[in-house]
Order: structure tokens, then C-alpha cells, then sequence
């Protein structure tokens, strides 16, 4: 079990600044000695150099296109490197228009090994946006969208082949916030997604049995934690926060579930906020629960 640690420090993405503040919070919050105390060999390669966020507003339905470009240029090139490696990589955000990056190359990844690729998509949000459907024009809000096809093509084509992954292959969980256009888009291509009201009603367990259904020995299965998706009592250091969210013991069940696949092979976390955060507790969280999506236990298990 290998892992690398990639730090994405930027903003770039984002409706609020200070995400370009998460991988040195996460690592302050002592990520790569906690996952080094499970047995795993950390290699933590630093952060990656990226553009400056400039923070001008939407031109065309996008702020910062060109910017947000380059840096998940720089994000794909860095995570498809770890894959090829035979490593498996965190990425450390940064806002969330960085899956794009990391997931393209996850895909490509697939691509060459002759994996399936699942993905699960932790969040408030749903991130389906377009430049046509956008209240904001931020680009963290579309990388779902871009993945599966829909968006400009130096977003769309970052991994080589479009559409990146198909909409199969993604499940959503803990969305409890989409814009009234993207609702449309979503139930038009018909995504996969366990908004709260399914997890009030059906229980934690039953999602994530559904969600984490049908993988087989060959799945390769990558995880997008936009931290946002926890309750905001608990993570307050998010530039989104939106009411309602799992709490401690639901997020704690869908990692250790997730862990007893044992099919992860990639990680995102991504939207940590440290300027919005009370002392660091959002991050200290987010690794606690990054413990359990490797398999920490309070028992011994099997
Ligand atoms: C909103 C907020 N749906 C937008 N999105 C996200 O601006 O597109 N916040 N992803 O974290
Ligand atoms: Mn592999
Ligand atoms: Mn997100
Ligand atoms: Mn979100």
C-alpha cells in the first residue's frame, strides 16, 4: 500500500478564496504521519505550481478558464504520473474544478490497465453545471459535467478521450444542493445520485450498499470527498457550507463501508477552506475520516 500525497493549492475554481490554503491545513492536521501510522508508505511530493487566481468575474459563463486549465493540467499530469507508478494518489485541494484533472487521469489510467472504473462523489453539490446553466460561473460547480462530456474542450479533453468516464459510472452522495437548471441536466442524463432526503429515509447503510454495488476484483474505485458534503456543524472550514449534511457517525459508516471494499485506488479532498475553518477542526476532521477510508477500526475486523 503506497500512497502519495499531491497538494493542489489553489482557489482557482471557487466562489470564495482560502481553498488554496487546504493541503498545508491538511498536512498541519498531520495526514501523512496518521495514514504512516496504519502501515501505509507516504511519499509526499509537495505542492504543485499552478497560476495565481486573478479574481475577475465570469467572462463567457467561466471565471478563470484559461487559469483553471493550466492547473488541471498540472493536476492530471501529476496523478496519472502516481498511477503509472503503481502508487495510490491523494490529491490534496484546492477547490473542486481539480477533479476534472484528477479524475481524467484516473480514467486514462483505467484506460491503459484495463480496469472498470467506479467513482464516488461525496458532496452537497452535484458540480453538473454548465456555462449555460451556471448562477456563478465558477468552475468547481461543472466538474461532473466536464468529465461526462458537457463543457468547453480544453476542459472536456484533459484526459485525451471525451467524454472522460460516463455517467454510469459515478455515484453521488449527500447532495442537498443543485441549481434549477443543473437539476434538469441531472435527471436528463440520469445520474446516479442519494440526496439527503434518500439517506434521511433509507439509512447510510442501504446507500452505500447500493452505491457501492456491482464492483467486481477489476474495479478501480476513485473517491471525490468535496468536504462541504459534511454537516456544516461539524466542517465549517468550507467556502459552501449548505445545512442538513451527514453527520459524524454517517460519514464516519460511508468511509469504513467504502474501506471494506477494498477496491480504492484514488482520493480527492478537496474544498478545505482554512480561512473559514475554527482552528483547523475541519481539516482535523477530514483526516479522521480519511482513516477510516483506509481502514482504521475500532475493532478488529474479519
Ligand atoms: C453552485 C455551487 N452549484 C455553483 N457549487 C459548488 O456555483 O455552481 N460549491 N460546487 O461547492
Ligand atoms: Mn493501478
Ligand atoms: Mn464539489
Ligand atoms: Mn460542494
Amino acid at each position: 500500500n503506497k500512497v502519495t500525497l499531491i497538494g493542489a493549492p489553489t482557489d482557482i475554481g471557487a466562489g470564495a478564496r482560502g481553498a488554496s490554503m487546504g493541503p498545508e491545513a491538511l498536512r498541519v492536521a498531520n495526514i501523512g504521519p496518521i495514514l504512516q501510522g496504519h502501515g501505509i508508505e507516504v511519499q509526499d511530493r509537495g505542492n504543485l505550481n499552478g497560476p495565481p487566481n486573478p479574481w475577475l468575474p465570469p467572462d463567457q459563463g467561466y471565471r478563470h478558464l484559461a487559469e483553471v486549465v493550466t492547473w488541471n493540467q498540472l493536476v492530471h499530469d501529476a496523478v496519472y504520473t502516481e498511477l503509472s507508478g503503481g502508487r495510490m494518489p491523494i490529491l490534496l485541494g484546492g477547490d473542486h474544478c481539480l477533479g476534472l484533472g484528477s479524475i481524467s487521469a484516473v480514467a486514462r489510467h483505467c484506460r491503459d490497465a484495463g480496469k472498470k472504473l467506479r467513482v464516488l462523489w461525496l458532496d452537497a453539490h452535484a458540480d453538473f453545471n454548465t456555462s449555460d446553466l451556471t448562477p456563478s460561473g465558477n468552475i468547481h460547480g461543472m466538474p461532473v459535467a466536464c468529465l461526462c462530456g458537457y463543457g468547453p474542450t480544453e476542459l472536456t479533453s484533459i484526459g485525451g478521450q471525451v467524454p472522460a468516464i460516463s455517467p454510469k459510472w459515478l455515484r453521488q452522495i449527500g447532495i442537498r444542493s443543485v441549481d434549477a437548471g443543473e437539476k434538469k441536466f441531472v435527471h436528463e442524463v440520469g445520474l446516479e445520485v442519494y440526496d439527503m432526503r434518500y439517506i434521511d429515509e433509507m439509512g447510510m447503510r442501504h446507500t452505500m450498499e447500493l452505491a457501492l454495488a456491482t464492483m467486481d476484483a477489476n474495479t478501480h474505485l476513485h473517491v471525490s470527498f468535496d468536504v462541504d458534503f459534511l454537516d456544516p456543524d461539524l466542517a465549517p472550514g468550507v467556502g459552501t457550507t449548505i445545512p442538513g449534511g451527514p453527520t459524524y457517525r454517517e460519514a464516519q459508516l460511508c468511509m469504513e463501508m467504502i474501506a471494506d471494499t477494498g477496491r480504492m485506488g484514488s482520493l480527492d479532498v478537496m474544498e478545505l477552506n482554512p480561512a473559514l475553518d475554527v482552528r483547523n477542526k475541519t481539516a482535523e476532521i477530514a483526516v479522521d475520516l480519511i482513516e477510516s477510508l483506509f481502514g482504521k477500526s475500532t475493532l478488529m475486523r474479519k
